[in-house]
């Protein structure tokens, strides 16, 4: 095996009971955080939103090759293209390609085919996976894309929402349009946008329950 070069490690141990304490604050922290259907047009204070894309982009990835990119979609009329693309998918998704069990399976969430929230949060988050690497031109594969983006995605998810800040995980699919729209090159795919801002005053969420630990845990 090759030696490769090897740098020290920063880990420091803490007692258990600090470790309880912080595992529990963040349990507590993100069970809190809801998907939000409903934004409101403030802005977000300036750095925010990249600090959150920095720890998305610390994320563990396939060889490292950190497969993914981020678009922060701000400006207005871009923000209408988009919501104007993603109706358009959505209105065939309603009328014909979700199917009946997958309709009823939606209507506790009360969703349809118009996406207002494409437009009113200031900020659209568009994950894109790159299903292979293209640095100077020459092609390079990528490992394990799916779940690396999946994980750079949670990270993401979990800073913005400790930081202050409503999300949404969005897919209307297919996303080609953000492909085009975006002008990304051929290697990359939309994976996910994420509308980020603060919630609608009055923003009310479905009434959900989570699984109990034991229905999704199995200690041995
Ligand atoms: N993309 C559609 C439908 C939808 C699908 C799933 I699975 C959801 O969890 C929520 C919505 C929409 O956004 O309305």
């Amino acid at each position: 095996m090759k030696d490769p070069v090897q740098v020290p490690l920063s880990f420091e141990r803490r007692d258990g009971e600090e470790m309880l304490a912080a595992a529990s604050a963040f349990r507590q922290e993100l069970e809190l955080r809801r998907s939000v259907r409903s934004f409101s047009t403030d802005l977000i204070p300036e750095g925010v939103v990249e600090e959150c894309l920095r720890a998305a982009g610390s994320a563990p990835s396939g060889a490292n090759l950190q497969p993914w990119s981020f678009v922060v979609v701000r400006e207005p009329s871009l923000k209408r293209r988009i919501r104007e693309a993603a109706e358009v998918e959505e209105h065939e998704n309603y009328e014909w390609r979700m199917g009946e069990a997958w309709l009823r399976d939606l209507e506790a969430f009360g969703t349809d085919e118009n996406k207002p929230f494409l437009e009113d949060a200031p900020a659209l988050i568009v994950v894109f996976r790159q299903v292979y690497g293209l640095d100077d031109e020459e092609k390079r594969k990528h490992y394990f894309v799916m779940e690396s983006v999946g994980i750079a995605t949670g990270f993401l998810l979990a800073a913005l929402h400790k930081a202050g800040l409503a999300t949404l995980t969005h897919t209307p699919s297919p996303m080609g349009f953000l492909e085009r729209i975006l002008e990304r090159s051929e290697n990359e795919r939309a994976y996910l946008i994420i509308p980020v801002g603060y919630p609608a005053d009055g923003c009310k969420v479905p009434d959900i329950t989570r699984k109990p630990y034991e229905d999704f845990v199995d200690e041995r």
